[in-house]
């Protein structure tokens, strides 16, 4: 198992942006699209849909009616924050993973009287440019909040900046059921490093639910055809980066729900025999041939908490919505 615990705090920053967004990025975009493209069956880690391409693609999915995770979370958040806020503490040291624009978190900031409030704020997430603009906006509406983004790769081993002596409890904010994109492993794995980062504190995450697979059915193959548009963006994105011939048109979009896995799987369908190049590679594909780009594990309550336990945590309470669609977790760090 890979380990993600960030190292503790004694350097400050950590990944240059600038590393992180280029070069590097390219080369391990490089390296993961060809391995996977050599696979049976064909896989590309879904990390890569997000270019500003995808991410622009991915807010939009998040505004589509068939989509229900992100506003419920929304609306559960909105609805529980004042006992999430009670779970949390005074004076907390704040860390988000994949923070985006930092949106959700007002919900909890809002919900503390100023003198409880948290202190710091650690805003983890891979795009660098992003991440500042959005922490220069929280600082002026939040004076008090001391925000420190830290531009890392939350799934890689890093390091956070060190905080003037923290008053209060480390607590993780984990919110829109990303930790549905690992593989159970990874989801255990990942959890396990928190659970050790947070001791003596906690973790909020947020968590999809298995449902009615007609339900989950219309919310990855939406109407309007923006789910479709942001799995074929993988293959837009390899040809501008990676000088590779796919052409997106020969390809369908296809996602279903696996019960046994309880999972989305999210794959590109070769709509006829072709050959593509990446890189100076050639790869025929089958008519019929997929490319496995994304699963989203859903879970029950039940086995998400027990997963939880496992990786050290104590669960405690668990919001929902009226239709059980979503659920948003505390759980209990081990001891300091
Ligand atoms: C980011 N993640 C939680 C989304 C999900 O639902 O698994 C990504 C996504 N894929 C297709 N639609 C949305």
């Amino acid at each position: 198992m890979r380990s993600y615990i960030p190292a503790q705090a004694d350097a400050a920053p950590l990944f240059d942006s600038t590393e992180l967004d280029s070069q590097s990025a390219r080369a391990a975009f490089a390296q993961d699209l060809l391995s996977g493209l050599k696979r049976t069956p064909r896989t590309v880690p879904a990390k890569y849909f997000y270019d500003a391409a995808g991410s622009a693609l991915f807010d939009q999915i998040c505004e589509l009616p068939e989509y229900y995770p992100t506003r419920t979370e929304l609306k559960i958040l909105a609805d529980f924050a004042p006992q999430m806020a009670a779970q949390i503490g005074p004076d907390a040291e704040l860390i988000e993973f994949g923070a985006g624009s930092l949106t959700k978190v007002r919900l909890l900031l809002d919900a503390f009287e100023t003198i409880n409030a948290p202190t710091c704020y650690l805003p983890i997430d891979i795009s660098g440019e992003h991440l500042e603009n959005a922490a220069q906006r929280l600082r002026t509406l939040y004076p008090r909040l001391n925000v420190k983004p830290v531009v890392a790769d939350y799934m890689q081993p890093m390091s956070l900046p060190a905080t003037e002596s923290p008053r209060g409890r480390r607590v993780g904010f984990f919110p829109g059921s990303t930790i549905g994109n690992m593989e159970p492993d990874e989801a255990l794995s990942f959890l396990h490093s928190a659970a050790e980062m947070l001791r003596g504190g906690g973790l909020l995450i947020g968590v999809d639910l298995v449902k009615d697979p007609a339900r989950l059915h219309a919310a990855y193959n939406d109407a309007q055809g923006v789910t479709a548009a942001f799995n074929l963006n993988m293959l837009r994105r390899a040809n501008l980066e990676l000088d590779a011939s796919f052409n997106p048109a020969g390809f369908n979009h296809y996602a279903y729900y696996n019960p046994i896995l309880q999972r989305i799987e999210m794959h590109l369908i070769s709509k006829r025999d072709q050959t593509v190049s990446v890189m100076g590679q050639r790869f025929s594909f089958r008519e019929g041939e997929t490319i496995h780009t994304e699963n989203s594990h859903k879970y029950t309550i039940d086995g998400f908490r027990n997963l939880a336990v496992q990786a050290g945590f104590r669960a405690g309470p668990t919001w929902t919505d009226a239709e059980n669609l979503f659920s948003v977790h505390w759980l209990h760090a081990p001891a300091a």
